[in-house]
């Protein structure tokens, strides 16, 4: 959506003087600005997988609960208008193998945004800590090398209840709100940037 133009009641206005700003001018008052605010140019990307190609990278690890995120995926895709052809599942073991399978699908450019799907649990071990600290890492990496939008979809919980519940029990589905982000970020990224 473009030019969408945000207009303030006028008791937000009459806030504004300059006794209560330390920004604002001395000789400030709400009549200063009586030609009205400036009206940006406002970019949001629309929700619509229409002509747009996606790939997915899920891990097996926890594959009960990653399942789940996949078919939350999945099923926004099909929702917001994707056709099948137009989605890749890349699957990798853990979630530490993500961000470089990620990189790869992005570096091929053949698809408006990446996926990334995966649940750590943390356990006993310090090992959750690694593993989580380096797949938000190298996600975001992906994304920056590439400028091709890589998107977050991997629950990381202290335990399996926390992890169930973001799979699609109590707090929605993990999957499907990072396919929903990837829709409206290629969308975004078209109209906002120029690319496509
Ligand atoms: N991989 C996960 O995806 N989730 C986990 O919770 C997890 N834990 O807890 O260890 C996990 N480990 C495997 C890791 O991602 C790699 O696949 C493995 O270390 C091989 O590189």
């Amino acid at each position: 959506m473009t030019n969408e133009i945000w207009t303030f009641p006028p008791t937000t206005l009459a806030c504004l003087d300059s006794t209560r700003s330390p920004i604002l001018p001395a000789n400030f008052t709400s009549e200063s600005i009586a030609t009205g605010f400036v009206q940006p140019i406002t970019h949001q990307g629309a929700l619509n997988g229409k002509g747009f190609r996606f790939a997915i990278v899920a891990s097996r690890w926890n594959e009960l609960l990653t399942s789940r995120l996949l078919d939350g995926a999945l099923d926004a895709l099909e929702r917001l208008g994707v056709k099948d052809k137009s989605v890749t599942v890349y699957r990798v073991p853990g979630a530490f193998e993500i961000p470089l399978a990620a990189l790869k699908s992005a570096q091929t450019k053949k698809f408006d945004a990446v996926i990334c799907l995966g649940t750590i649990i943390r356990g006993q071990t310090p090992h959750f800590e690694y593993i989580a600290g380096e797949v938000a890492r190298g996600i975001t990496q992906a994304g920056m090398q590439t400028g091709v939008p890589v998107v977050f979809g991997v629950v990381t919980a202290d335990t399996l209840e926390q992890a169930m519940d973001r799979a699609g029990v109590k707090l929605g589905n993990k999957g499907f709100e990072a396919a929903t982000a990837a829709v409206e970020l290629a969308n975004l990224y078209r109209e906002g940037f120029g690319k496509g």
